[in-house]
């Protein structure tokens, strides 16, 4: 209880802090920002510094504020500064800060819809057209504007990398997951994907992750190949399946009053910026997952273990129950959201 106060106090003492980055381009109207001192608007991301998401959102800083000629400065906040991921969400809905990069995790109970993303064997095995789909698709275009009921502009979508499941035992099938305590984002199609297998999803913040697998409160978890590096869960944990089960995808938002309150050309800059992101992190991510792999493999004792095509399979018929509890729990819109996505998975893998 009493840490809960805290955090409340904590966040509503940021909201005052931060309210004034972002208020001089909205409160002096449009060009005021052109023609004054530079603005500086707040990035929140829940990742730690040489992230993915940091490496975007550093990338972002740089355009917008090349394009701007210094009249914007971002300042870029990873997880923990701001508090956790939802702390942020919750920051950037009411407009404390003006951008952030949130997962399905965190926005989950929020934008229902977008916990498409949590559903496995999804989106195409080929990461390049999975960039493409999650920007291209006309399904992201209704998931963008149940965002903007709730606030926030989507100015880019982007996948981070295949995400691995990690463990104390190996797991080549379905049944290996029987019982198995898996920490997973806090989202209920993440867990009900899970237990489909029979495991038994445990939801634990982000940066409590290691410290779990350390005192064996859970068995494994699962993360793209850069953040089980970065998070040092190699150290805790003995096996990683490369399972390629899911794809972890990113959103960059904006909060909508503030993004209301910029000009039209101060919305091309931003945009352009956003592009230019998206663009870069397709490589910078792929990259990082391949190096990190290799600095896993020569750094740690952890087995990598690779399913194979027919193990994969069985897994995707186990969990596409799944896909039912999605639609069942999230109405109609989620129905045809989740439709038009595979639809055109189908068209760019034929
Ligand atoms: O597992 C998580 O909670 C986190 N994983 C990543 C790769 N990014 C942020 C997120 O909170």
């Amino acid at each position: 209880m009493l840490k809960k106060i805290l955090v409340g106090f904590l966040l509503l003492t940021l909201v005052f802090v931060l309210t004034g980055c972002g208020s001089e381009e909205e409160a002096a109207g449009d060009g005021a920002a052109e023609t004054q001192e530079a603005i500086t608007w707040t990035f929140a991301h829940e990742e730690v510094q040489g992230s993915v998401q940091d490496r975007y959102a550093q990338k972002f800083k740089e355009a917008i504020e090349a394009k701007t000629d210094g009249a914007v400065k971002i300042d870029v906040y990873p997880v923990g500064q701001l508090g956790d991921g939802a702390n942020q969400v919750e920051l950037l809905q009411n407009g404390a800060i003006q951008l952030g990069i949130n997962n399905p995790g965190s926005v989950g109970t929020l934008v229902p819809e977008t916990n498409l993303f949590s559903l496995h064997f999804l989106l195409p095995s080929d990461m390049d057209k999975a960039h493409e789909l999650v920007n291209n698709s006309e399904a992201m275009e209704m998931l963008n504007q149940k965002y903007l009921e709730k606030n926030m502009k989507v100015l880019g979508w982007f996948p981070e990398g295949y995400q691995m499941w990690t463990g104390n035992k190996k797991i080549t099938e379905p049944a290996d997951f029987e019982g198995f305590k898996i920490r997973t984002m806090a989202s209920p199609v993440i867990s009900e994907s899970y237990k489909t297998y029979g495991a038994d999803p445990t939801p634990i913040p982000y940066m409590e992750v290691y410290s779990s697998l350390q005192l064996n409160m859970i068995d494994g978890q699962v993360n793209p190949i850069f953040a089980i590096e970065e998070m040092k869960f190699y150290e805790v944990q003995d096996y990683m399946m490369l399972s390629n089960q899911a794809i972890f995808v990113g959103t960059f938002v904006a909060n909508d009053l503030f993004w209301d309150s910029l000009s039209a050309a101060r919305k091309e800059q931003v945009k352009a910026a956003a592009d230019e992101a998206t663009a870069y992190i397709l490589g910078a991510q792929k990259d990082l997952n391949a190096t990190r792999l290799e600095s896993i493999k020569e750094n740690s004792e952890m087995e990598i273990v690779e399913l194979t095509p027919a193990q994969r399979e069985k897994f995707k018929e186990a969990s596409l129950p799944a896909r039912e509890f999605y639609v069942e729990k999230y109405g109609e819109d989620a129905g045809e959201i989740l439709e038009m996505l595979l639809e055109d998975v189908a068209k760019i893998t034929k």
